[in-house]
């Protein structure tokens, strides 16, 4: 069904894959993101609670994301948190710029 949309839905600009920063992706992140890339809807990472890491922990667990989707080169990861207002800005503009393209 999440296939069928995402591979025929005309004004589909693209996707915000929300994951929390805290977790290792699931499969079923997995699979969205492979999915994501076979059908080349631009796509964007948002991780949650980001202020729930430090700086040193989040490079660490950017890896552990990294490697578990097998992020493409050059996708876009924005470190987000709904308590700071931290990529709030940045995330509005690419949302903004999808839209208005
Ligand atoms: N510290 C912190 N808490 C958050 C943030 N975003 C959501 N929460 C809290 O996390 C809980 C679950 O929120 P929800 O938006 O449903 O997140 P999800 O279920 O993890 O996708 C709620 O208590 C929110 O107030 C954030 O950026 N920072
Ligand atoms: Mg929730």
């Amino acid at each position: 069904m999440i296939e069928g949309y995402l591979k025929n839905r005309e004004s589909l600009k693209g996707v915000a894959l929300l994951l929390d920063c805290r977790h290792t992706p699931t499969a079923q992140d997995k699979q969205m993101y492979q999915w994501l890339i076979h059908y080349q809807v631009p796509t964007v990472i948002v991780a949650t609670k980001i202020d729930k890491l430090s700086n040193n922990q989040w490079s660490k667990q950017q890896g552990v994301i990294k490697k578990s989707l097998s992020l493409t080169p050059g996708q876009q990861i924005i470190p987000f948190s709904a308590e700071t207002g931290r990529g709030k800005d940045e995330l509005l503009l690419l949302l903004d710029s999808w839209v208005n393209e």
